[in-house]
């Protein structure tokens, strides 16, 4: 796949080819916003968050250093509140008194990565995964959005299905899902449908897990069987 745009010769630097092909960048000038130049003072950082419409990110340290920790998408982080439709996430904390109060808790916990990137080094945060970072020193970072093949289906979920939470389009762009489509469409087809599929297959896996719930429930409360529940499955988010 051969997706080039805007890497002119005249460019002050280059994505990082390790990544992959960036499929945002076929919305071209309609692309959210993307790239940012973090400069901060020693102990600033970044709270508990996720990245914006389910893209992935990199993150090069340019000078300085930052200690980064992260957790699997569907981790409950301690100290970390989520609102029910995930619109909103609450940590009344700041990063020190989050450090003090729930650091050890929370680096027990399953799935858990932290380490140091120093200048030079490139860090990757994968599609929803939840992440705090803080300068070791004073720093400055160069991090961009983009949407890997692995996770086109992650992120044409969530532009149709949560379209109060996207973030950073034009304000002229009505509906980033449907323009992502059409674009896709007009390039990548099978990609397009590959997607396409593994959402419905996704929400089929959801629908079956439900039912099988719902309908043991059902058998407890009338006495006639006993509730079991499945762990995993299809639809669980794997970076
Ligand atoms: O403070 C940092 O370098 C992390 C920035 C970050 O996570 C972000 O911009 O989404
Ligand atoms: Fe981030």
């Amino acid at each position: 796949m051969n997706l080039q745009v805007g890497h002119s010769q005249d460019s002050a630097y280059w994505p990082p080819e390790c990544f992959g092909p960036d499929l945002f960048e076929l919305l071209g000038q309609e692309r959210p916003a993307h790239r940012w130049l973090i400069i901060g003072p020693q102990r600033s950082g970044s709270t508990f968050h996720k990245d914006p419409n389910n893209t992935s990110a990199w993150n090069a340290v340019i000078q300085g250093s930052k200690y980064w920790i992260m957790f699997p998408p569907k981790t409950q982080v301690p100290g970390v509140y989520v609102s029910e439709d995930f619109s909103e996430v609450t940590s009344p904390l700041s990063i020190a008194e989050w450090l003090l109060e729930f650091h050890a808790e929370a680096r027990k916990q399953a799935g858990c990565v932290e380490g140091v990137c120093r200048e030079g080094e490139i860090l990757h945060v994968p599609s929803g995964w939840w992440h705090l970072v803080v300068n070791l020193e004073d720093g400055i970072a160069l991090t961009q959005n983009f949407v890997p093949k692995s996770h086109l289906a992650d992120v044409l979920t969530f532009l149709r299905d949560k379209p109060d939470q996207i973030t950073g389009f034009r304000k002229d762009i009505r509906d980033p899902f449907d323009l992502f489509v059409q674009r896709l469409r007009g390039q990548y087809p099978g990609l397009l449908s590959e997607a396409l599929d593994e959402i419905e297959r996704r929400s089929q896996s959801k629908k079956r897990k439900w039912e099988e719930t719902v309908g043991n429930k059902e058998k407890v409360e009338s006495g006639t069987g006993g509730f079991s529940f499945g762990f995993g499955g299809d639809d669980e988010d794997i970076p």
